[in-house]
Protein backbone atom coordinates (compact mmCIF):
# COMPACT_ATOMS: atom_id res chain seq x y z
CA UNK A 1 0.00 0.00 0.00
CA UNK A 2 1.59 3.10 -0.85
CA UNK A 3 0.30 5.60 1.80
CA UNK A 4 2.03 8.21 0.62
CA UNK A 5 -0.21 8.64 -2.48
CA UNK A 6 -3.33 8.40 -0.28
CA UNK A 7 -1.97 10.96 1.65
CA UNK A 8 -0.73 13.20 -1.38
CA UNK A 9 -4.40 12.58 -2.84
CA UNK A 10 -6.38 13.44 0.38
CA UNK A 11 -4.20 16.24 0.43
CA UNK A 12 -4.63 17.78 -3.30
CA UNK A 13 -8.63 16.95 -2.92
CA UNK A 14 -8.23 14.24 -5.70
CA UNK A 15 -11.47 12.53 -4.86
CA UNK A 16 -11.34 9.84 -7.40
CA UNK A 17 -7.76 8.85 -6.64
CA UNK A 18 -8.69 8.80 -2.67
CA UNK A 19 -11.65 6.39 -4.14
CA UNK A 20 -9.59 4.13 -5.84
CA UNK A 21 -6.45 3.69 -3.46
CA UNK A 22 -8.56 3.19 -0.39
CA UNK A 23 -10.75 0.53 -2.62
CA UNK A 24 -7.71 -1.35 -3.22
CA UNK A 25 -6.28 -0.94 0.19
CA UNK A 26 -9.84 -2.59 1.46
CA UNK A 27 -9.12 -5.48 -0.68
CA UNK A 28 -5.59 -5.83 -0.49
CA UNK A 29 -6.89 -6.00 3.75
CA UNK A 30 -4.54 -3.33 4.55
CA UNK A 31 -5.65 -2.32 8.29
CA UNK A 32 -7.76 0.39 8.61
CA UNK A 33 -5.96 1.83 11.49
CA UNK A 34 -3.04 2.16 9.20
CA UNK A 35 -4.67 3.89 6.58
CA UNK A 36 -5.88 6.56 8.86
CA UNK A 37 -2.76 7.07 11.45
CA UNK A 38 -0.19 7.03 8.99
CA UNK A 39 -2.10 8.50 5.58
CA UNK A 40 -4.97 10.10 5.50
CA UNK A 41 -5.39 11.70 8.99
CA UNK A 42 -1.20 13.29 9.00
CA UNK A 43 -2.86 14.38 5.46
CA UNK A 44 -5.42 16.38 7.18
CA UNK A 45 -2.84 17.75 10.11
CA UNK A 46 -0.89 19.07 7.12
CA UNK A 47 -3.24 20.77 5.23
CA UNK A 48 -4.86 22.03 8.42
CA UNK A 49 -1.51 23.59 9.10
CA UNK A 50 -0.78 25.11 6.21
CA UNK A 51 -4.18 26.94 6.40
CA UNK A 52 -2.84 27.88 10.13
CA UNK A 53 -0.15 29.36 8.24
CA UNK A 54 -2.05 31.39 5.12
CA UNK A 55 -0.22 28.67 2.94
CA UNK A 56 -3.61 27.08 1.96
CA UNK A 57 -6.93 28.69 1.81
CA UNK A 58 -10.60 27.45 2.51
CA UNK A 59 -11.43 26.23 -1.07
CA UNK A 60 -8.43 23.82 -0.77
CA UNK A 61 -9.32 22.80 2.92
CA UNK A 62 -12.83 22.22 1.23
CA UNK A 63 -11.55 19.78 -1.23
CA UNK A 64 -9.47 17.87 0.53
CA UNK A 65 -12.20 17.34 3.37
CA UNK A 66 -14.25 16.20 -0.02
CA UNK A 67 -11.60 13.77 -0.40
CA UNK A 68 -11.12 12.46 2.55
CA UNK A 69 -14.92 12.56 3.25
CA UNK A 70 -15.14 10.04 0.67
CA UNK A 71 -12.16 7.93 2.14
CA UNK A 72 -13.84 7.44 5.16
CA UNK A 73 -17.38 6.93 3.35
CA UNK A 74 -15.85 3.64 2.38
CA UNK A 75 -13.96 2.83 5.48
CA UNK A 76 -16.72 3.26 7.79
CA UNK A 77 -17.97 0.10 8.16
CA UNK A 78 -14.17 -1.34 8.75
CA UNK A 79 -13.89 1.46 11.06
CA UNK A 80 -16.93 0.21 13.15
CA UNK A 81 -15.59 -3.27 12.75
CA UNK A 82 -12.11 -2.95 13.66
CA UNK A 83 -13.97 -2.05 17.08
CA UNK A 84 -11.54 1.39 16.62
CA UNK A 85 -12.68 4.00 19.41
CA UNK A 86 -12.94 7.85 18.08
CA UNK A 87 -10.64 9.66 20.49
CA UNK A 88 -13.74 11.59 22.30
CA UNK A 89 -16.43 13.07 21.49
CA UNK A 90 -17.01 16.81 20.66
CA UNK A 91 -20.17 18.72 20.06
CA UNK A 92 -20.31 21.68 17.48
CA UNK A 93 -22.88 24.47 16.64
CA UNK A 94 -22.86 28.05 15.61
CA UNK A 95 -24.62 29.86 18.57
CA UNK A 96 -28.59 31.27 18.58
CA UNK A 97 -29.39 33.94 16.75
CA UNK A 98 -26.44 33.09 14.16
CA UNK A 99 -26.58 31.49 10.91
CA UNK A 100 -23.00 31.20 9.30
CA UNK A 101 -21.39 28.30 9.34
CA UNK A 102 -19.02 27.85 7.14
CA UNK A 103 -16.28 28.22 9.78
CA UNK A 104 -17.87 26.07 12.18
CA UNK A 105 -17.82 23.41 8.87
CA UNK A 106 -14.26 23.16 8.65
CA UNK A 107 -13.97 22.72 12.44
CA UNK A 108 -16.25 19.83 12.11
CA UNK A 109 -13.79 18.35 9.71
CA UNK A 110 -11.09 18.59 10.99
CA UNK A 111 -12.36 17.37 14.59
CA UNK A 112 -13.00 14.39 12.17
CA UNK A 113 -9.75 14.54 10.38
CA UNK A 114 -8.49 14.08 13.72
CA UNK A 115 -9.93 11.03 14.75
CA UNK A 116 -13.37 12.21 16.85
CA UNK A 117 -16.55 11.53 16.68
CA UNK A 118 -18.44 14.79 16.05
CA UNK A 119 -21.74 15.75 16.89
CA UNK A 120 -22.55 18.73 14.51
CA UNK A 121 -25.72 20.78 16.08
CA UNK A 122 -25.44 22.92 12.96
CA UNK A 123 -26.82 26.49 13.62
CA UNK A 124 -28.99 28.61 15.92
CA UNK A 125 -28.01 26.23 18.81
CA UNK A 126 -29.92 27.13 22.29
CA UNK A 127 -28.49 25.82 25.38
CA UNK A 128 -30.92 22.42 24.99
CA UNK A 129 -29.36 21.51 21.90
CA UNK A 130 -25.73 21.30 23.58
CA UNK A 131 -27.41 20.07 26.38
CA UNK A 132 -28.85 17.25 24.46
CA UNK A 133 -25.47 16.37 22.98
CA UNK A 134 -23.84 15.91 26.46
CA UNK A 135 -26.79 13.93 27.32
CA UNK A 136 -25.58 12.00 24.40
CA UNK A 137 -21.48 11.80 25.31
CA UNK A 138 -20.40 15.01 24.28
CA UNK A 139 -16.90 15.91 26.36
CA UNK A 140 -16.30 18.89 24.23
CA UNK A 141 -18.85 21.46 23.49
CA UNK A 142 -17.88 23.79 20.48
CA UNK A 143 -19.52 27.16 20.20
CA UNK A 144 -19.09 28.95 16.90
CA UNK A 145 -19.73 32.67 16.58
CA UNK A 146 -19.44 35.29 13.38
CA UNK A 147 -21.60 38.24 14.60
CA UNK A 148 -20.76 40.91 17.37
CA UNK A 149 -24.27 39.96 18.60
CA UNK A 150 -24.12 36.42 18.73
CA UNK A 151 -20.90 36.52 20.71
CA UNK A 152 -22.73 36.76 24.31
CA UNK A 153 -24.88 33.70 24.38
CA UNK A 154 -21.27 32.21 24.13
CA UNK A 155 -21.36 33.26 27.80
CA UNK A 156 -24.65 32.03 28.90
CA UNK A 157 -23.52 28.64 27.30
CA UNK A 158 -20.29 28.42 29.48
CA UNK A 159 -22.36 29.33 32.29
CA UNK A 160 -24.47 26.61 32.15
CA UNK A 161 -21.90 24.25 31.89
CA UNK A 162 -19.67 26.03 34.62
CA UNK A 163 -19.32 23.39 37.55
CA UNK A 164 -19.64 19.95 35.33
CA UNK A 165 -16.56 17.76 33.78
CA UNK A 166 -18.03 19.25 30.11
CA UNK A 167 -15.74 21.70 28.55
CA UNK A 168 -16.65 24.44 26.56
CA UNK A 169 -14.51 26.14 23.76
CA UNK A 170 -15.30 28.81 21.69
CA UNK A 171 -13.96 30.46 18.14
CA UNK A 172 -15.51 32.49 15.39
CA UNK A 173 -13.87 35.09 13.25
CA UNK A 174 -14.95 38.24 16.03
CA UNK A 175 -13.70 36.10 19.04
CA UNK A 176 -10.45 36.59 20.52
CA UNK A 177 -8.10 35.04 23.52
CA UNK A 178 -9.63 37.66 25.76
CA UNK A 179 -12.37 37.38 25.24
CA UNK A 180 -12.85 33.59 25.84
CA UNK A 181 -10.36 34.68 29.08
CA UNK A 182 -13.23 37.21 29.75
CA UNK A 183 -16.20 34.59 29.80
CA UNK A 184 -14.62 32.08 31.50
CA UNK A 185 -14.49 29.93 28.36
CA UNK A 186 -11.89 26.40 28.64
CA UNK A 187 -10.23 27.34 25.35
CA UNK A 188 -10.04 29.46 22.18
CA UNK A 189 -8.94 28.55 18.77
CA UNK A 190 -8.39 31.08 15.80
CA UNK A 191 -8.88 28.41 13.59
CA UNK A 192 -9.97 25.22 12.68
CA UNK A 193 -6.85 23.35 12.95
CA UNK A 194 -5.96 25.13 15.59
CA UNK A 195 -9.55 23.78 17.37
CA UNK A 196 -8.68 20.33 16.72
CA UNK A 197 -5.15 20.98 18.64
CA UNK A 198 -6.97 22.60 21.37
CA UNK A 199 -9.42 19.51 21.68
CA UNK A 200 -5.67 17.18 21.67
CA UNK A 201 -4.81 19.05 24.69
CA UNK A 202 -8.47 17.78 26.63
CA UNK A 203 -7.55 14.20 25.62
CA UNK A 204 -3.74 14.23 25.97
CO1 LIG B 1 -22.60 37.36 7.33
N1 LIG B 1 -21.67 38.71 8.40
N2 LIG B 1 -24.33 38.10 7.91
N3 LIG B 1 -23.38 36.12 6.10
N4 LIG B 1 -20.86 37.09 6.68
C1 LIG B 1 -20.22 38.63 8.46
C2 LIG B 1 -19.77 37.78 9.64
C3 LIG B 1 -19.82 40.16 8.61
C4 LIG B 1 -18.45 40.38 9.30
C5 LIG B 1 -19.87 40.85 7.21
C6 LIG B 1 -19.57 42.32 7.29
O1 LIG B 1 -20.41 43.10 7.62
N5 LIG B 1 -18.37 42.71 6.98
C7 LIG B 1 -21.03 40.72 9.42
C8 LIG B 1 -20.89 40.67 10.95
C9 LIG B 1 -20.63 42.04 11.55
C10 LIG B 1 -20.60 41.98 13.02
O2 LIG B 1 -21.14 41.15 13.69
N6 LIG B 1 -19.96 42.98 13.56
C11 LIG B 1 -22.16 39.85 8.91
C12 LIG B 1 -23.53 40.19 8.97
C13 LIG B 1 -23.84 41.57 9.54
C14 LIG B 1 -24.56 39.34 8.53
C15 LIG B 1 -26.06 39.59 8.56
C16 LIG B 1 -26.59 40.25 9.82
C17 LIG B 1 -26.37 40.41 7.29
C18 LIG B 1 -27.80 40.87 7.21
O3 LIG B 1 -28.67 40.07 7.03
N7 LIG B 1 -27.96 42.15 7.37
C19 LIG B 1 -26.65 38.17 8.37
C20 LIG B 1 -26.83 37.47 9.71
C21 LIG B 1 -27.57 36.18 9.59
C22 LIG B 1 -27.54 35.43 10.89
O4 LIG B 1 -26.57 34.76 11.15
N8 LIG B 1 -28.56 35.57 11.71
C23 LIG B 1 -25.52 37.52 7.61
C24 LIG B 1 -25.73 36.48 6.71
C25 LIG B 1 -24.73 35.89 5.96
C26 LIG B 1 -24.99 34.86 4.87
C27 LIG B 1 -26.17 33.93 5.13
C28 LIG B 1 -25.24 35.63 3.59
C29 LIG B 1 -23.58 34.17 4.75
C30 LIG B 1 -23.44 32.94 5.64
C31 LIG B 1 -23.50 31.64 4.84
C32 LIG B 1 -23.12 30.46 5.70
O5 LIG B 1 -22.32 30.55 6.65
N9 LIG B 1 -23.69 29.35 5.33
C33 LIG B 1 -22.66 35.25 5.31
C34 LIG B 1 -21.26 35.30 5.11
C35 LIG B 1 -20.71 34.27 4.12
C36 LIG B 1 -20.42 36.22 5.75
C37 LIG B 1 -18.93 36.49 5.53
C38 LIG B 1 -18.83 37.21 4.19
C39 LIG B 1 -18.00 35.29 5.49
C40 LIG B 1 -18.06 34.38 6.71
C41 LIG B 1 -17.29 33.11 6.42
O6 LIG B 1 -17.86 32.10 6.07
N10 LIG B 1 -15.94 33.19 6.52
C42 LIG B 1 -18.57 37.41 6.77
C43 LIG B 1 -17.53 38.47 6.44
C44 LIG B 1 -16.13 37.98 6.63
O7 LIG B 1 -15.87 37.19 7.51
N11 LIG B 1 -15.27 38.48 5.82
C45 LIG B 1 -19.90 37.83 7.25
C46 LIG B 1 -15.05 32.05 6.20
C47 LIG B 1 -14.91 31.11 7.39
C48 LIG B 1 -13.97 29.96 7.01
O8 LIG B 1 -14.31 31.83 8.44
O9 LIG B 1 -16.35 31.64 9.91
O10 LIG B 1 -14.35 33.05 10.62
P1 LIG B 1 -14.90 31.88 9.91
O11 LIG B 1 -14.28 30.56 10.61
C49 LIG B 1 -12.90 30.40 10.88
C50 LIG B 1 -12.47 30.90 12.26
O12 LIG B 1 -13.23 31.97 12.74
C51 LIG B 1 -12.53 29.67 13.12
O13 LIG B 1 -12.21 28.61 12.23
C52 LIG B 1 -12.68 28.90 10.92
C53 LIG B 1 -11.68 28.37 9.93
O14 LIG B 1 -10.41 28.81 10.19
N12 LIG B 1 -13.76 29.28 13.81
C54 LIG B 1 -13.69 28.55 14.97
C55 LIG B 1 -15.04 29.44 13.50
N13 LIG B 1 -15.84 28.86 14.39
C56 LIG B 1 -15.03 28.29 15.32
C57 LIG B 1 -15.33 27.55 16.46
C58 LIG B 1 -14.29 27.09 17.22
C59 LIG B 1 -12.95 27.37 16.89
C60 LIG B 1 -12.64 28.09 15.75
O15 LIG B 1 -14.62 26.40 18.33
C61 LIG B 1 -13.67 26.06 19.24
Amino acid sequence: MDFEALKTAVQKGRRNDVTALVKTAIEEKVDVNDLLDRSMIPAMREIGDRFSRNEAYVPELLVAARAMQAGLTLLEPLIAESGREPRGKIAIGTVKGDLHDIGKNLVAIMLKGAGYHVIDLGVDCDIAKYDEAVKNGAQIVACSSLLTTTMPYMKEVVEHFRGTPVKVIIGGAPITQEYANEIGADGYSSDANGAAKLVDTFFA
